[in-house]
């Protein structure tokens, strides 16, 4: 049976893998043992791909929505036509504003995906493209826009002496920002670091495994990570423990912050964070000591309350103990297959990614993000907001909004009233049922692909290029061809990095590889060649950082305008004995996100070995919490908000906070009957208000930290995830 190499894209790690293969089937997946950078490293879910592959209900045939509502398989070229012809027709009614894309997690795991969407949307003249990255971590993107950036990078973690991972769970979610464990193998690397000697604090509601690994477990309260910062922060300064030769040289606003941080003391920062005070000093202490390692963010302290000013925090730890490669050191994360980008040792100054002279969306005040996209949590309101520029169709590539956007039955609503909804997708999605067309497409063993998403965590130099392994059974095309093909038929051009995709002819997937990773350190035809039996390491691709150009002067910017103002509020916010914010109606407990280890969002719940593990998303709740509520395991609770409420399955967790109920998002809407909420889950974006409590400039709501009111309800309830 011939055994093929590739690598995976079940999720962004992009794991390199064996693929056995009889008859043109997938039959096996298995780490590879030789590969230099993952090492033979895969997860229950990377090992599912053939199963997903070669699922019964797979799509082979592109569908279209028939007069009496349900679906007929159409050809992929005839559907194309349809498409392009209803495009049209919107375009010369409304303008190409009305026209919107949006790229979910699937659209980023084919790399010709998004780059040759973009261009689709750059050749139509519609800035109404959207990604998942503006309802996931978009304040990452904003630290560039006020702080500025360090041309050197940040300290990576396989020479960290300390590492500080706040509301991030990586060994689930294989997912950690740079500097932090990278996402192969994440747990056998935290631990080996360990016996190096890494000290390891962690900041999070659950005692995760990481948590428990952690030298100090913070166990803050949802949504006080920026206090508790704050006073981490305010203590490093007091007693001297920054880099201040660091400071002195590269950073503005040392003294305006530390004027700002007067209120944060140990005392009232881990009232706040609910948090012992030793603690919040040892660990302040702890990172300081360093020398060498940083602090880094996932979605749980990101998507939280006070999100922008929390990045900005860490970042600000990072840079006042300078945890930057400096001149002469090699820098980590050289990138293969990006542009090529030189390493200096001095200071990006704040570039402008939002407001004036971006796009602006028509809600909520919000612009467009870096000239790319447009903020998604507000695109349900692009849609349902007549006038000029509304939204009239949309195509959903790889994304599942209506159970990943903010507000479900707002995107419900206007998922329903568009005039057409088209959804490249595997299955029948919960989105994807309420399309006019879905667009069956290739899967990843049966495309070429580059790992371009994960090069930001790759250390060394690491490319490569997989091929196609399988022939596709059935109509289905990859999600380039898709634009490319709407593009052909409108008459617009697709332009990219190396120039426009040729339109006369069709070109090939290496083709539209080349011309997106235009400019890349080492040619894409070599990589391709030379990764045929795996992924290697570049070595002549390696960068050092480089001196400071001659004049270079900018610095790092510690209190740009809003953030001395966001502290001082912040400070002055009303608490009760317990040092817990008002909220704004009788909340029990707050609610928290969380990944489950055997699903990527929504991908994955229709695979049976995989539901095996837990098929609903169940809410977890501290035992202590539970036996108070008179709940026992697997009895229904309702969780709502003032506007909303959903069924979840208890689930006693000790590793909880008590007070703290965590969920994971991404799934449910498939009825409302307590048997589908055993069986699906429930959708925890019902509970996201995209109205009130969003950053005013990414737009990115808060989705962790929720205030909500849970109950039990009576045994086997037929109440489900009502509305109001
Ligand atoms: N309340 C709350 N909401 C959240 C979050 C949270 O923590 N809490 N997290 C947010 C985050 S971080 C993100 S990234 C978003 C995710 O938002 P989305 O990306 O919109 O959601 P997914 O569930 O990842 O959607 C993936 C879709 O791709 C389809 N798919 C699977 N394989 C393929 C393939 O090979 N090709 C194609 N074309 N499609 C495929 C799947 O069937 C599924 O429908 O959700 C956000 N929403
Ligand atoms: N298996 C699997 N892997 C995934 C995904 C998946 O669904 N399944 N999703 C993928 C996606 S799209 C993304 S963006 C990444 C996300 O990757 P991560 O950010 O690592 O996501 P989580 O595993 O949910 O970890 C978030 C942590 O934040 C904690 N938390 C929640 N609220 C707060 C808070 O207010 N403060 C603090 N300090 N902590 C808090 C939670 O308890 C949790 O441990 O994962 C990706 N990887
Ligand atoms: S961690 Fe991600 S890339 Fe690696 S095997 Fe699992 S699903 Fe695949
Ligand atoms: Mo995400």
């Amino acid at each position: 049976m011939p055994t093929r190499k590739s690598f995976c894209r079940f999720c962004h790690a992009n794991c390199a893998i064996e693929v056995d293969i009889e008859d043109g089937r997938a039959l096996a997946v298995r780490g590879d043992a030789a590969d230099p950078l993952f090492g033979g490293y895969t997860c229950m879910k990377g090992r599912e791909l053939p199963a997903q592959t070669h699922h019964p209900q797979r799509l082979l045939s592109s569908l279209r929505r028939e007069a009496g509502g349900g679906f007929a398989p159409i050809g992929s070229e005839l559907a194309l036509d349809e498409i392009a012809a209803r495009l049209d027709a919107i375009r010369a009614a409304h303008g190409p504003r009305a026209i919107a894309t949006y790229c979910g997690t699937y659209g980023f795991m084919n790399s010709a995906a998004l780059p040759v969407a973009a261009g689709f949307h750059a050749g139509l003249g519609s800035p109404n493209l959207y990604t998942s990255i503006t309802i996931d971590q978009p304040a990452k993107v904003y630290l560039w826009s006020r702080v500025g950036a360090w041309l050197g990078g940040p300290q990576a973690f396989s020479q960290s002496d300390v590492s500080m991972m706040i509301g991030n769970n990586p060994l689930t979610s294989h997912y950690a920002w740079q500097g932090s464990v990278p996402p192969f193998s994440p747990s056998r690397r935290l631990r080996d670091a360990k016996a190096r000697g890494l000290k390891l604090i962690c900041i999070d509601p659950r005692r995760t495994m990481v948590a428990q690994l952690a030298d100090i477990h913070l166990q803050v309260r949802p949504g006080e990570d920026a206090p508790l910062l704050a006073g981490m922060l305010k203590l490093i300064l007091d007693e001297g423990l920054h880099d201040a030769d660091f400071c002195a040289a590269h950073v503005e606003g040392l003294e305006a912050l530390r004027a700002a941080l007067a209120g944060f003391t140990p005392a009232y920062a881990a009232r706040r964070a609910d948090v012992p005070v030793a603690d919040l000093v040892a660990a302040a202490r702890l990172f300081a000591r360093g020398p060498r390692g940083v602090a880094t963010t996932g979605t749980g302290a990101e998507m939280s309350r006070n999100g922008a000013l929390t990045e900005h925090l860490v970042m600000a730890l990072n840079i006042v103990c300078g945890r930057f490669c400096r001149e002469g050191e090699v820098a980590p994360f050289p990138r293969v297959l990006s542009a090529a980008s030189a390493r200096k040792a001095q200071v990006m100054p704040p570039k402008p990614l939002w407001g004036e002279g971006f796009a602006s969306s028509r809600i909520r005040g919000l612009t467009q993000m870096a000239g790319f996209e447009m903020p998604a949590a507000a695109a349900a309101d692009e849609i349902l907001t007549p006038g000029e520029g509304q939204v009239r169709a949309l195509v959903c590539m790889g994304g599942n909004p209506l159970v990943a956007w903010p507000n479900q039955r707002k995107v419900e609503r206007a998922l329903k009233s568009l005039e057409l909804l088209v959804c490249i997708d595997i299955k029948q999605s919960q989105s994807a049922q309420l399309a006019h067309y879905i667009i069956a497409p290739k899967v990843s063993l049966e495309r070429d692909d580059i790992a371009t998403a994960p090069e930001v965590f790759y250390e060394e130099p690491y490319a490569r290029y997989a091929e196609a392994l399988l022939q596709p059974r059935g109509d289905v095309i990859d999600e380039w061809e898709f634009f490319w093909g709407i593009a052909r038929r409108l008459g617009t051009p697709i332009p990219t990095a190396g120039g426009p995709l040729p339109m006369d002819r069709k070109p090939d997937k290496f083709e539209v590889l080349e011309k997106i990773t235009h400019g890349c350190r080492v040619p894409l035809a070599r990589v391709r060649e030379e990764t045929r039996e795996g992924g290697r390491i570049f070595a002549e691709a390696r960068l050092r950082v480089e001196p400071a150009d001659a004049g270079a002067d900018a610095r790092l910017q510690l209190a740009p305008a809003q953030v001395p103002e966001q502290l001082r509020r912040l400070c002055g916010e009303p608490l009760d004995e317990q040092g817990r914010t008002a909220h704004p109606w009788p909340a029990t407990h707050l609610l928290i996100c969380r990944r489950t280890r055997q699903f990527f969002n929504s991908t994955g719940q229709d695979l049976e070995p995989l539901r095996a593990k837990g098929a609903t998303n169940h809410a977890h709740l501290n035992p202590a919490d539970l036996a108070r509520l008179g709940a026992r395991e697997d009895d229904l609770l309702e969780i709502s908000t003032a506007h909303a409420h959903i069924v979840g399955v208890a689930r006693s967790a000790a590793d909880l906070k008590p007070g703290v109920i965590s969920m994971a998002h991404a799934f449910g809407a498939r009825g409302d009957d307590a048997a589908a909420v055993r069986a699906f889950g429930a959708s925890t974006n019902r509970l996201v208000d995209d109205e009130s409590d969003y950053d005013p400039i990414t737009g990115a709501c808060r989705q962790t930290a929720i205030a909500v009111r849970v109950r039990v309800l009576p045994a086997n309830a037929a109440a489900g995830a009502k509305g109001e």
